[in-house]
């Protein structure tokens, strides 16, 4: 036995410790593995709780709902979105709900305008309810609903959403929205035909998610709240323009970015905007460092080395671009308490008030070293436009107090219809281009623009030109309104021409395209806001109509290289502007009056819209501190 014993011990030891080692090993990968496992599971639970609270926090923090802009209430309801036709016409009466996304809930700001019977008078009233009423500041405000006082009450719609049209422009926008984010994510455009970013535009090869920065306060109107969440986050994690070596286009990076930055931060209080508006400007500032203060037109944002373009008139700035900063800047000097950044606009506009004007015009051309005008070419349109669009607006936006700029936009305006604003044989009011002595009779797409500025201009001051630049207003955006439906595309051209033998039509082979402009359609909008006159609604429904059939590819929407061709070859290239600024006036036609009305509300020239001081509560005006920023 114990021979036979003493055999097999040894046998069954070795088994033992074997079928130890293998429970062991086994036990132990099952346990490593189910560390792993379990670590993985309460990694994902952190990563989904930590974005959860994230996103609870970002929704405190936002006060997404009741920060917003007239208390938009999002109802993200897919049910009615595409109870349409192509004629916009809705099966049933449209339901508040029918186009799933916003509904405007009228609850009264807190702090309310209280009109005297004239601009000069009046103050702001708490109506708080905690406080008594009182008059807490004696300024200017706009006259309460100067807006709508314009209105003809015998026209239709007046105030009405219709929702149909509305909810298809807000399809359009989430085509253009998730294209983007397919294909071109985080890049500056998307490139629908190819499938892929754009870039090397004005904005440079650096991934600045221009359509990011651009489209979110559309998608925030609209109420499109993940894509607004995508945004966001986006922004908080990755946008930056330190370390990178781009030479960026002040003008462009101001009205784009800055003005981007600046509405999302009037919109939610988000903190985060205003900083990055402020970085964003702060990488700006070199580009003013010249012997006017005039700034140039690029600058390096590492370097902060600042030029000209080399083509402009004997290395001059040019007047669209360093006379499009002032809401901005003056914007951001008021939500920062820094008030550099106003400086840097009031010496533009001291240079340009001195500065002796030939015929009363400004030209196109001003050198920032010798503060003399370059070329005498003056226009409305490219190079010229939006310099007198802030003159306007700058006044608007001060609610009305900055006096000097409504004088110099006043004064521009008169030498402008004197000089400019010319009748063709038929009848179609349009704004010439000025050369010299010569006039071009050309109007370009940018010029259209100007339909609804002179609209804005009478509508908000009274005096003896105001019911003809009503008129001329409406006179221009019906020409431009022609420019669209005179080519088989219904979209129109670049520029067009006034001769004997054309009217309101493109001549030249690269005046033909259409790159998804929005201006025609914010003239549109601002004429229906004034007058509420269907007319402007139903050109705008056209105009979608075009777009949908001619710019629309499977993956996002494109210019075209010929309006007037019927089947005409797309650009590929889904601009930034079409989701800043088309789409979003094109929903706005589409809204009620009480959507960003335009007694509380200023548009960019990039259509960012920017509280108005004293009558709106979003103005978020801070403190005033020493400067602390170290750029200058
Ligand atoms: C936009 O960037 C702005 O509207 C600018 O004022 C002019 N050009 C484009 C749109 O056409």
């Amino acid at each position: 036995m114990c021979p036979k014993t003493s055999k097999t011990t040894p046998l069954l030891l070795i088994g033992g410790i074997g079928f130890v080692i293998v429970l062991v090993g086994i036990t132990g990968i099952t346990l490593i593995n189910n560390i792993n496992l379990s670590n993985i599971i309460r990694l994902n639970e952190k990563v989904a709780s930590d974005s959860v609270s994230a996103s609870d926090n970002q929704i405190k923090e936002l006060n997404y709902v009741n920060n917003h802009p007239r208390n938009i209430y999002l109802k993200l309801n897919d049910t009615q979105a595409s109870d349409y036709d192509d004629e916009g016409q809705q099966g049933d009466e449209a339901a508040p709900e029918a186009d799933g996304r916003a509904t405007v809930l009228l609850e009264p700001p807190k702090v309310s305008a209280v009109i005297g019977s004239g601009p000069k008078e009046g103050g702001l009233q708490a109506t708080n309810s905690n406080e008594k009423p009182s008059v807490v500041a004696p300024r200017p405000v706009l006259p309460l609903g100067w807006a709508r006082d314009m209105s003809n009450s015998s026209a239709s719609g007046k105030g009405v959403i219709d929702y149909p049209k509305r909810t298809r422009v807000v399809q359009m926008m989430e085509h253009a929205w998730h294209n983007y984010k397919l294909y071109a994510w985080g890049k500056n455009e998307l490139r629908p035909l190819s499938q892929r970013p754009h870039s090397g535009s004005i904005f440079g090869s650096y991934d600045l998610g221009a359509t990011i920065v651009d489209g979110l306060d559309t998608l925030y109107i609209m109420g499109l709240e993940n894509e607004y969440r995508e945004g966001r986050d986006w922004i908080e994690r990755k946008f930056s323009l330190d370390n990178i070596s781009a030479e960026l286009s002040v003008f462009e990076t101001n009205i784009r970015f800055v003005g981007g930055m600046l509405t999302l931060y009037a919109f939610t209080g988000d903190p985060l905007y205003k900083e990055k508006a402020q970085h964003v400007a702060d990488k700006l500032l070199p580009a003013f460092q010249t012997p006017t203060g005039i700034p140039y037109a690029l600058v390096n944002t590492k370097s902060g080395m600042a030029k000209n373009y080399g083509w402009a008139s004997g290395g001059s700035s040019i007047l669209s671009e360093f006379g499009t900063l002032h809401l901005e800047f003056a914007y951001l000097s008021d939500i920062t308490g820094n008030p550099l950044y106003r400086e840097r606009v009031q010496t533009i506009r001291q240079v340009l008030k001195e500065i002796e004007k030939p015929k009363g015009l400004y030209p196109n051309f001003l050198n920032p070293k010798t503060g003399k005008w370059g070329q005498l070419h003056m226009s409305l349109g490219a190079l010229g436009d939006s310099y007198y669009e802030y003159l306007l607006k700058a006044w608007l936006q001060s609610g009305q107090t900055d006096e000097e700029a409504r004088e110099m936009y006043d004064e521009a305006m008169v030498a402008i219809m004197d000089k400019m604003v010319r009748t063709s044989p038929n009848g179609l009011t349009y704004v010439s281009d000025l050369k010299f002595d010569r006039l071009e009779h050309k109007m370009d797409h940018l010029a259209c623009f100007s339909g609804g500025l002179f609209a804005l201009g009478a509508a908000t001051r009274q005096n003896e030109h105001r019911d003809k630049y009503m008129e001329v207003g409406k006179g221009i955006t019906n020409t431009c309104h022609e420019s669209y439906i005179r080519a088989p595309t219904q979209l129109g051209p670049e520029a067009f021409r006034f001769s004997d033998a054309v009217e309101a039509r493109a001549l030249r082979s690269q005046e033909k395209y259409y790159i998804l402009r929005p201006e025609t359609f914010e003239s549109y909008f601002v004429l229906w806001r004034l007058t509420h006159d269907q007319k402007y609604r139903d050109w705008g429904w056209e105009a979608v109509l075009a777009l949908e059939k001619h710019c629309r590819t499977p993956h996002g929407y494109c210019g075209l290289r010929n309006v007037y061709q019927p089947e005409p070859q797309k650009d590929d290239v889904q601009q930034s502007f079409f989701l800043a600024e088309t789409l979003k006036y094109l929903y706005l036609l589409f809204s009620d009056d009480s959507v960003l009305p335009l007694d509380e509300w200023v548009f960019n020239t990039e259509a960012h819209p920017l509280p108005i001081k004293g009558a709106n509560q979003y103005y978020r005006q801070a403190p005033v501190t020493l400067p602390v920023s170290n750029a200058s």
